[in-house]
C-alpha cells in the first residue's frame, strides 16, 4: 500500500518536473526567435524588394521627379541609402508624392516606411502621433518672400493687413499665426494643400508674401515665372530640423534610417566618398575602415551584411556628394549654411559609429 502511494508521489513529482522543463525550453525558444528575429519592416521591406518612401509633391533638391519620373534631391537620398544598406540597391525605392497634410497618416497607416520630405521635428509630432523622428538631414528656419517692387527689404516694413499664402498641414502656419500675433499684426492667411497652388496664387499676385521654410522658399522659387522678381527677407522666424520619421514601434527599423543617414555625414567628416571608398578599405584609420566594412561587425546589430555601410557611400554619397548634387549645383542653396558639418563651422554633428 505504502509502497503505491509512494509510487504516485513520486510520478506527480516527475510530472511536475518535466512540465517546468517544457515550459522552461519553449519560454527559451521564444525568447531567442524574439532576439534573433528582424524588425518586421526590414523584413517586409526584403519581401517586397524596394523600399517604400513617401516625398513631397515636388521640391526641387529635396524630393522632385523629372518628366520620365525619376526622383532626386537629399530627401530622396536617404531613402535610396537605406535601399543601398537593406536590398544592396539603392535604385529599389517607391517614392509615394504625399502633400503636408496627407503625410502623417501614410505613414501611421502603413502606406510607406520611411517618410522623407522637408519635414520639421517638433516635440508633438515626435510624441503624440505615432511617428519616430531618427534625425536631421537639413537645418532650416521659416522665411518670407516679397516681390521686389514691394519696396520691402525687411519684415519690420509688415503692416496689419497683409496677406500671406503658405500651405496647410505644417509647421509654416502655426509659425506665421505666433508670428504676426507676437506684433500685433493683423493678417490674411491664404492657404492651399498643395504646394504648387500656393505657388501659382502667390505668383499671381493674390498675397503679399509667401512663407515657407526658407530652402523651400529657395527651392520654389525655380518655378516662379520670374525668380529674379521676388527676394528672401533677411529674417528666420523660426527652427525647422528637417528630417526622415518613421513609424513608432519598429526600433530596428528606426535605427537603421537612423545610421544610414549617419553614414552619409560621417563619412563626409572623414573624406569617404562614391569614388574612394573601396580604396579607403586599407585605410591606417580604424573608424574609416568601419565605415566602410573592412573592420568590425556594424550591420550585424540591425541584422545586415558589413558592406551595408559601403554600399550606401558607393551608392548615394556622402552628405556633401548629396548636397553638392541635389542642392548646390543646380543653385538652390549654393553656400550650405549650418548644415555644414561641425568641423567646418556648421552644426551637422553624429554620433560615432561604431
Ligand atoms: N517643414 C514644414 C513645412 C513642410 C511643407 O510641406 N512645406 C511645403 C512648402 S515648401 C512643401 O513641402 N511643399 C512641397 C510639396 O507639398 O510637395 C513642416 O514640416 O510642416
Amino acid at each position: 500500500m505504502l509502497t503505491i502511494k509512494r509510487g504516485k508521489k513520486m510520478y506527480k513529482y516527475i510530472k511536475r518536473i518535466t512540465s517546468f522543463v517544457a515550459m522552461f525550453a519553449v519560454l527559451f525558444v521564444f525568447a531567442g526567435e524574439a532576439m534573433a528575429k528582424k524588425s518586421k519592416t526590414l523584413k517586409n521591406t526584403q519581401k517586397k524588394g524596394f523600399v517604400r518612401c513617401g516625398v513631397s509633391q515636388g521640391l526641387p533638391g529635396f524630393s522632385n521627379a523629372d518628366a520620365s519620373g525619376n526622383w532626386t534631391g537629399v530627401d530622396v537620398d536617404v531613402c535610396r541609402a537605406v535601399a543601398a544598406a537593406v536590398l544592396g540597391d539603392a535604385g529599389k525605392v517607391k517614392f509615394t508624392p504625399l502633400s503636408a497634410k496627407e503625410r502623417f497618416t501614410a505613414l501611421t497607416s502603413g502606406e510607406i516606411d520611411i517618410l522623407s520630405r522637408n519635414t520639421t521635428w517638433t516635440l508633438s509630432r515626435d510624441a503624440d502621433i505615432g511617428l519616430t523622428f531618427v534625425g536631421v538631414n537639413f537645418y532650416d528656419g521659416q522665411g518670407f518672400m516679397v516681390r521686389k517692387d514691394s519696396g520691402i527689404t525687411s519684415t519690420s516694413q509688415f503692416k496689419s493687413g497683409i496677406s500671406a499664402c503658405t500651405n496647410i498641414g505644417t509647421t509654416t502656419e502655426l509659425n506665421m499665426r505666433d508670428f504676426f500675433t507676437s506684433k500685433g499684426i493683423s493678417y490674411e492667411p491664404v492657404a492651399f494643400e498643395k504646394a504648387d497652388e500656393v505657388v501659382a496664387a502667390y505668383d499671381a499676385g493674390r498675397c503679399d508674401t509667401y512663407t515657407t521654410d526658407k530652402s523651400g522658399l529657395a527651392a520654389q522659387r525655380t518655378k516662379m515665372k520670374d525668380p529674379d522678381a521676388h527676394i528672401v527677407l533677411p529674417e528666420t522666424i523660426s527652427k525647422e530640423p528637417l528630417g526622415p520619421v518613421v513609424r513608432q514601434g519598429d526600433s530596428v527599423w528606426e535605427d537603421i534610417v537612423r545610421w544610414s543617414l549617419n553614414v552619409m555625414i560621417e563619412a563626409e567628416e572623414y573624406g569617404i566618398t562614391s569614388a574612394n571608398a573601396d580604396s579607403m578599405k586599407t585605410s591606417e584609420n580604424p573608424a574609416i575602415k568601419r565605415l566602410v566594412g573592412a573592420e568590425g561587425e556594424l550591420g550585424a546589430a540591425f541584422g545586415l551584411d558589413n558592406e551595408w555601410s559601403l554600399r550606401i557611400i558607393k551608392q548615394v554619397g556622402n552628405y556633401g556628394e548629396s548636397y553638392k548634387r541635389n542642392i548646390a549645383d543646380p543653385g538652390i542653396l549654393p553656400d550650405r549654411g549650418p548644415n555644414q558639418l561641425w568641423t567646418k563651422g556648421g552644426i551637422l554633428y553624429v554620433p560615432p559609429a561604431r
